[in-house]
């Protein structure tokens, strides 16, 4: 089974009570220089599409997505993501979201040479203000469609990655290279380490939050539990 991301359901109705269950829910951030494609990569991947100049504004502070990846059949697990201004001033706000995070992407462009050499300012940013918490990063290289523009060679920066334990993946929001993939292969590695116990939900931490079921569902499973007297 490949993980994949669910598509909106009409809100209302089955739908929207289906699309409210989850296994695990995951609080993510996407981290990286101003204008290295952020926002774009996080709409395309929420809403399945590059966003049209409307949405292509700089993020001011702090934007929010939420969907669905099915990660095994019928195993869903629900992402929401901080996408973080880049921007120096911004800073202050943006900290207080990694404390209840449990990872992210950290995103450079490959045709920004000074977005690649700030990856360990991030990382290290982000690990302190995550503190006690662990976080899980890869490292995403993106606007791989540029590629007669590239200022950074794919072994440099998987050199970078594994010193720093983050995988590599190349992407682009353009031509959609990749963009499924580096959120899936997070949320996979992630899943991995709560199903094994090295990250745990806790109380007052908003980084892994356990299943979700609303109360109708279990009515329903009741309702039509084979063998029992239907009350009507
Ligand atoms: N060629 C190319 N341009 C991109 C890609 N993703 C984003 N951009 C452009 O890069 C600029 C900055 O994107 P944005 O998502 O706002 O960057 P952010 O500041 O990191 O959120 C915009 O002009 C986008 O159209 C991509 O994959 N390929
Ligand atoms: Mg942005």
């Amino acid at each position: 089974h490949r993980p994949r991301r669910l598509l909106h359901k009409a809100s209302g109705g089955e739908g929207a009570l289906d699309a409210a269950i989850w296994l695990y829910q995951f609080c993510l951030i996407v981290l990286g220089d101003s204008t290295v494609g952020k926002s774009c990569l996080l709409h395309h991947f929420a809403e399945g599409r590059f966003p049209g100049p409307a949405k292509t504004d700089p993020t001011v502070g702090v934007d929010f997505y939420s969907c669905l990846v099915e990660i095994e059949p019928g195993k869903r697990i629900k992402l929401l993501f901080w996408d973080t201004a880049g921007q120096k001033r911004f800073r202050s706000i943006t900290r207080s979201y990694y404390r209840h995070s449990v990872g992210g992407l950290l995103v450079f462009d490959i045709t920004n040479r000074s977005s690649f050499d700030h990856v360990r300012d991030w990382l290290e940013e982000a690990k302190m203000h995550a503190d006690p918490f662990q976080l899980v990063f890869n490292l995403v290289g993106h606007k791989c469609d540029l590629e007669s523009q590239r200022q950074v060679s794919r072994e440099e920066a998987e050199e970078l990655a594994s010193a720093c334990g983050m995988r590599y993946i190349e992407t682009s929001a353009k031509d959609a290279t990749n963009v499924e993939e580096s959120f899936t292969v997070l949320t996979t590695d992630i899943y991995e380490l709560v199903k094994n116990g090295e990250i745990t939900a806790q109380d007052g931490w908003e980084g892994v939050k356990t299943e979700y079921v609303p109360d109708a569902v279990h009515t329903l499973e009741r309702a039509y539990s084979p063998g029992e007297h239907c009350p009507c």
